[in-house]
């Protein structure tokens, strides 16, 4: 865990004679080089923020003062072949990859042939899938845990290479719309500002790099500010690299960020740190912010002049031409020419990028989904295989849902070396001597859903992640970036809010932002829903609207054991990320158990189930309301000879708006159950889609039955003045049917 302090100055290794002396291993053309890219980064904000005066762009963020260690990264690392997650500031090392002016003033005016999203994200929102620069979003910090994911999926490739190869003879999955490449010493860089250390996600960041001694750079680029919050304000003790230095397995820099020669020696020495596999680094580059926070923003309104021009006088376009003309590089009359060039080939980009076509608006849907593999289609239909019969002339055995998930989990690892399962306690047992010694059975997750799995598979496709739900779903989603298919868990529904942002602002947007670019098909598995006498508030919440109110996002919900198998295989094959909610109280209920249909039984997303057909009154329900609306309805059937038609939506986006259509028109009446809490529930939208398109089909209104606006209470006679019971169900379609 080397420390080292690199002093601010532009530092100069005298090596030999002058004209080959080399600057930390620079060589003068390579200065040159430098010094181009530095000045162009510069001036590409000068032109960005007078197109936006022009209203010829529509917004600015400038990556002026952060020139030299962007430059000094570039340098040091290799587009194509290392893995990079920059933020917003980092134009210079952007261009030193091999992006050009061009491009980014082609997303500035918001081109449909800008590279980095075709005119959906705003400028400096970096995405080039060639050169491995990572789609980024705006979050502060939602980055650092993808590319501690990435890292982590360039080292399992480089320990499962055949796990790359696409086998011919199976069926189409996501896999063949994934190219994988990856190198054994590769390396991943992260950067982001001062104040974004602040977050969360970036300390469960550093914790997860130094558990794993992942080969991943953090970049700090310290401009002391964050908007207008200085840095004493945001960080205890105002130096970041003292308060992460306990952190274990790193290589650790601090470095003026302005000086481009000494952040080239820094980074060179993490770099090599990182690729012979030590561990993460941790670059801290003190740099200056000289155009405010952006265009929005004006500085001058909580930072005095004197500490401005303080500023001012470490800017990296100024010292590293003074160092050019210094140590005789270059003279004036270059500089002028170098300068006179950049300014020519800047000035024919934004007159090209002027001209440039905006994007058609019939393209906004293109890219929320896969374009290559739809869930919904027919290639996600396959028939369950009858089980052998036991040769004492029993009937087969019935499974519990959490039986045939774990079944299918163990299937779909057999036949995909790309899964990789972790999550809070998924492993049969971390500390693994005791397996080996079989002191201890293993656990396998809280529901034992994962047991046995670690045991079979071994500990690098199924493992325990630390206690951090933000950081199961961001390094999930860097590691489907790099073609890896994690199906990972959260332990409790209740708990998946530590990963909203994860999910919502960048996992289901992350193909759509990068206009098909990038995109990660994870599958989250949560335990959701009540009725367990005894979860209260925090073990019983349901709240999956919230969920399919994401685009992007594919949500499932079954009911029953088999549904469970098919729709958990077709969730894991599939192009796309999935939340599959499993319900607690239906994984070991005797209700909808079933023999496992097989290694290749899938449902199709979007294909409701029929539970039992009727006449009368359509009943469009899900999940564990499923069993109860049946026993409802068999007792209405009893009593009154109301004949229910019953569907299972299974999936709730997409969800099958064919078979309810041709329900309601067949039965003239429709009520919808769920368990969330009524008010904006999944079940609004079904009954406002119902109003709106079936209108002249109906006999009576829509109804709703749901759980009452309160969260779920512990006391078993309160849970059940809450959730919807049998008896609610019962009053509720009799009502209807009456109308
Ligand atoms: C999660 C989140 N919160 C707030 C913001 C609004 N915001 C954008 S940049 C920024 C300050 C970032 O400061 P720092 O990390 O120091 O980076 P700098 O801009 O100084 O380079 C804030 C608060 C955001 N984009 N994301
Ligand atoms: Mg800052």
């Amino acid at each position: 865990m080397a420390t080292t302090k690199t002093d601010p100055k532009l530092a100069v290794t005298a090596n030999g004679a002058k004209k080959s002396k080399l600057y930390e291993g620079l060589t003068r053309d390579q200065l040159i080089q430098a010094y181009r890219i530095i000045y162009t980064s510069r001036r590409v904000d000068d032109k960005e923020i007078l197109l936006k005066r022009q209203q010829k762009i529509y917004f600015q963020m400038s990556g002026a003062g952060h020139e030299g260690i962007g430059v000094a990264a570039g340098l040091a690392l290799k587009p194509g072949y290392d893995w990079f997650y920059p933020y917003y500031r980092d134009r210079a090392l952007c261009l030193a990859l091999g992006v050009t002016p061009y491009d980014m003033f082609l997303q500035g005016v918001g081109a449909a042939d800008d590279p980095s999203s075709g005119g959906r994200q705003m400028p400096s929102h970096w995405s080039y899938p060639s050169l491995h620069i990572v789609t980024q979003s705006s979050p502060t910090g939602s980055q650092i845990l993808q590319a501690v994911g990435c890292a982590e999926g360039g080292r399992y490739w480089a320990r499962h290479p055949n796990a790359a190869e696409v086998p011919a003879s199976t069926s189409p999955d996501y896999r063949r719309f994934k190219n994988v490449s990856f190198h054994d010493d590769e390396v991943t860089y992260v950067s982001l500002g001062d104040g974004t250390s602040s977050e969360g996600e970036f300390w469960e960041a550093m914790n997860a790099a130094a558990l794993g001694k992942l080969p991943l750079i953090f970049c700090v680029e310290d401009n002391g500010y964050a908007i207008s919050v200085p840095v004493e304000v945001q960080t205890a003790g105002g130096s970041i690299s003292r308060l992460v230095s306990g952190f274990p397995n790193f290589h650790f820099e601090e470095v003026d960020g302005t000086d481009p020669v000494a952040s080239y020696a820094a980074f060179q020495r993490a770099v090599r740190y990182c690729r012979e596999g030590h561990g993460p680094a941790f670059v801290h580059a003190h740099v200056i912010r000289p155009y405010s926070h952006s265009l929005s923003d004006d500085e001058r309104l909580y930072r005095p002049d004197a500490e401005r021009e303080r500023d001012a006088q470490r800017d990296p376009v100024t010292r590293m031409q003074m160092f050019l003309l210094r140590e005789g590089i270059l003279d004036e009359k270059g500089i002028n020419q170098l300068e006179k060039e950049v300014e020519a080939e800047l000035q024919q980009a934004v007159d090209k990028a002027l001209e440039a076509l905006p994007p058609a608006p019939e393209s906004v849907t293109n890219f929320v989904y896969s374009p290559d593999l739809d869930p919904a289609s027919s290639t996600f239909e396959t028939q369950a295989i009858a089980p052998e019969a036991p040769t004492d002339g029993k009937k087969p055995a019935a499974k519990t849902m959490a039986d045939l998930i774990t079944m299918t989990l163990r299937d779909e690892m057999q036949r995909d070396e790309r899964i990789v399962i972790f999550g809070e306690d998924v492993a049969d047992c971390s500390r693994e001597e005791y397996l080996k010694r079989k002191l201890v059975k293993g656990k396998g997750g809280v529901f034992k859903l994962t047991f046995g799995l670690q045991c079979e598979f071994g500990n690098d496709r199924v493992f325990n992640a630390p206690l951090a739900e933000a950081a199961i779903v961001g390094r999930a989603t860097g590691m489907a970036t790099r073609g890896l298919k994690p199906v990972v868990e959260i332990q409790f529904f209740d708990y998946i809010w530590p990963a909203m942002m994860q999910i919502r602002d960048e996992l289901s947007v992350i193909r759509w932002r990068s206009n098909n670019g990038f995109s990660c098909p994870v599958v989250i598995r949560v335990a959701i829903g009540g009725y367990l006498t005894g979860g209260a508030i925090y073990h019983s919440q349901c709240g999956e609207s919230i969920f399919t109110h994401i685009p992007g996002l594919r949500v499932v919900f079954p009911s029953n054991s088999q549904d469970a198998a098919g729709l958990l295989r077709t969730a894991i094959r599939c192009d796309d990320p999935v939340l599959f909610l499993e319900h607690k109280r239906l994984y070991r209920e005797s209700f909808g158990r079933a023999a496992y249909p097989g290694p290749d039984y899938m449902i199709p997303f979007g294909k409701a189930k029929v539970v039992q057909p009727g006449t009368d009154l359509t009943v469009i329900t899900y999940g564990a309301v499923v069993p109860r609306a049946l026993q409802a309805a068999q007792k209405l059937e009893r009593e009154q000879g109301v004949k229910v038609e019953l569907i299972d939506l299974r999936c709730l986006n997409p969800f099958d708006w064919d078979t309810i259509a041709a329900s309601v028109a067949k039965t003239n009446r429709a009520l919808v159950a769920y368990e969330d809490t009524l008010s904006w529930g999944y079940g609004a939208e079904i009954a406002a889609r119902i109003a709106d398109q079936l209108f002249d089909k109906l006999d009576a209104p829509v109804r709703r039955v749901a759980a009452k606006d309160v969260f779920v209470a512990y006391q078993p006679i309160l849970e059940d003045a809450i959730l919807p019971q049998p008896n609610d169900l019962f009053l509720a379609m009799k009502e209807l049917a009456e109308y």
